[in-house]
């Protein structure tokens, strides 16, 4: 997903981009916003942290770009791709430490393994809409 905070600052192009030349495939892709409720439900594993609601509102703040990528180990890839949760810490040229100003708006999120990718593809997209 790319996140409000990166879809209202202009900043999609240039993430997707980087995505596609990294070697990334996109299988699907939709330009969306999350309610509160789906937004709750997304991350309903982070239910119990304490900063849950905090992301919760600010992920169904604005429109997101939803995708499905596929790539031999893409998992491991796109989290080096993306660099770490918090961008003050994540290495140059990472898609957070270019774009992302803060750990909750964070510009980009990523399936942290192949179980929860098949999840969160299912979450946003029918079969129809994979190429
Ligand atoms: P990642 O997205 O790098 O896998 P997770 O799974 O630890 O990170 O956290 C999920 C999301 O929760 C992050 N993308 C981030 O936006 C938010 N988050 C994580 N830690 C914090 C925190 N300490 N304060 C606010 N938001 C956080």
């Amino acid at each position: 997903m790319i996140k409000p905070d990166a879809v209202a600052n202009g900043h999609a192009g240039k993430i997707l981009d980087q995505i596609i030349q990294a070697g990334f495939k996109v299988v699907a892709l939709k330009y969306t916003r999350l309610s509160e409720e789906k937004a709750g439900e997304f991350y309903a594993v982070h239910s119990e942290r304490p900063f849950y609601g905090e992301l919760v509102s600010f992920m169904s703040s604005g429109p997101i770009y939803a995708a499905i990528l596929e790539k031999d180990n893409a998992v491991e890839d796109f989290r080096k791709l993306i660099g770490a949760t918090d961008p003050s810490k994540a290495e140059e040229g990472t898609i957070r430490q270019r774009f992302a100003k803060s750990i909750d708006a964070n510009a980009i999120h990523g399936s942290d393994s192949d179980e929860n990718a098949q999840i969160e593809g299912d979450f946003f997209f029918t079969a129809e809409e994979r190429f």
